[in-house]
């Protein structure tokens, strides 16, 4: 598919001035004056800039030996399509994405259905459409050539149908570099395409560690916030908000580092952490460091659920305001991976929000622990002495702008 690029509208760059004779305000900001739009493979290295709005259509990829740049400031908008032509961005193995924004200029990819522009009085903040708003478009999909650990060194990522070779992800090059994700939120995404077919808000298949992707908000996504299929990038500074699935969700044996991330659970969100072990020979171990993960009191947003077989680390982790049913499940009798491949570390629970018979939430939730495979440590606290530094999401991201 070759790309198609139309401009849309050209409206007439406006200046806010009250005054045309009053040269004492602040500099004007012009809105933004063209709209391109985006369907199929994009040919050749391109940069998107703040002064234009991006409208994507469908599948919009970013093949090998191809860079896409954009702008700190640029907003990308998204169009619904349905099922297998849902509209998702898609970084193919070989393909860079430098998506480099800035705390005061954020990235924000969300649906054509959301008012937000550089120029609104609440940018990075919502216009008309707040984090209820799910499932409008699809979401960022990042693949690359890093290991992962499956019944195929290569695999089709989900959500992309089969006849699409640029779904392709996985290899042997841990040190694969697909670019540079930096202040980016991505809002309103997840459209459902059946079972087991699912687009989170990022998608990271094969991802080496020559990438950069810190600073990243996933705002109401249909399915999980960020879902990692093996590979070895490291994410620094992810917070997910109001997800319909998992918060964080990590599958064959996924070895890199989520270090400060947060999750906020609404009425619709299933667990803050979903872990699954190897699927394949490889196995890797995972890192998860730093976190602050709140429930949904009433009913939404189970505490985490580690798989069979899952092994790695989580460490310095604060959970609170979640249900008296949520569990923490760590599934299966025996993880062959070996004792104590599977290691938890000052874990904090705060429990002090439920009634007295939900309090004792560490013996609860731990039933399904089994013994040397996993190491439990953790405490019912009131006060965190553990969790995310805060102060990295306050200025950029939409959840500390409305909350
Ligand atoms: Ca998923
Ligand atoms: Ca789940
Ligand atoms: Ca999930
Ligand atoms: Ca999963």
């Amino acid at each position: 598919m070759k790309i198609t690029i139309l401009n849309l509208t050209l409206i007439i760059t406006s200046f806010a001035l009250v005054s045309c004779g009053d040269d004492s305000g602040s500099t004007p900001v012009p809105t933004p004056t063209t709209t391109t739009e985006y369907s199929g493979v994009i040919s050749e290295s391109v940069t998107w800039t703040k002064d234009n709005v991006y409208e994507l259509s469908g599948r919009v990829v970013v093949p090998s030996g191809v860079t896409l740049t954009i702008e700190a400031g640029t907003v990308v908008k998204a169009y619904p399509g349905q099922e297998a032509n849902a509209c998702a961005l898609i970084v193919a193995r070989g393909g860079k994405l430098m998506a480099e924004g800035t705390a005061a200029e954020p990235i924000i990819f969300t649906t054509t259905a959301d008012q937000i522009t550089n120029t609104h009085t609440n940018y990075p903040g919502f216009a008309n459409l707040d984090e209820s708003y799910k499932g409008y478009w699809g979401g960022l999909i990042v693949l690359g050539n890093a290991e992962i650990s499956a019944d195929a060194n290569q695999k089709q990522i989900e959500g992309i149908p089969a006849s699409d070779s640029n779904g392709l992800y996985g290899g042997s090059d841990n040190s694969d570099n697909s670019g540079v994700i930096r202040y980016i939120q991505i809002r309103h995404g997840g459209t459902l395409l059946g079972d087991d077919n699912e687009i989170n808000g990022l998608t990271l298949g094969g991802v080496g560690n020559g990438t950069t992707i810190e600073y990243v908000e996933v705002i109401g996504n249909v399915d999980d916030g960020i879902e990692c299929f093996g590979g070895s990038v490291n994410i620094d500074h992810a917070l997910v908000w109001a997800q319909g699935d998992d918060a964080f969700d990590i599958d064959q044996s996924y070895s890199g580092t989520i270090n400060n991330f947060m999750g906020i659970a609404d009425a619709e969100s299933d667990h803050a952490l979903e872990i699954d072990g190897p699927e394949g020979s490889m196995v890797g171990q995972f890192t998860m460091s730093n976190g602050t993960l709140k429930g949904f009191n009433s009913n939404g947003g189970e505490y985490a659920d580690f798989r069979k077989e899952a092994t790695g680390t989580l460490s310095n982790t604060y959970f609170y305001n979640f249900s008296c049913s949520s569990d923490f499940e760590i599934d299966g009798s025996t993880n062959t991976n070996g004792a104590n491949s599977l290691t938890f570390s000052n874990l904090e629970f705060n429990t002090s929000h439920l009634a007295d018979s939900c309090k004792n939430m560490v013996s609860v939730i731990c039933d399904d622990q089994t013994g040397s495979s996993a190491n439990f440590n953790a405490t019912d606290v009131l006060t965190a002495s553990v969790g995310a530094d805060e102060s990295k999401f306050t200025s950029w991201t939409c959840y500390y702008r409305e909350n």
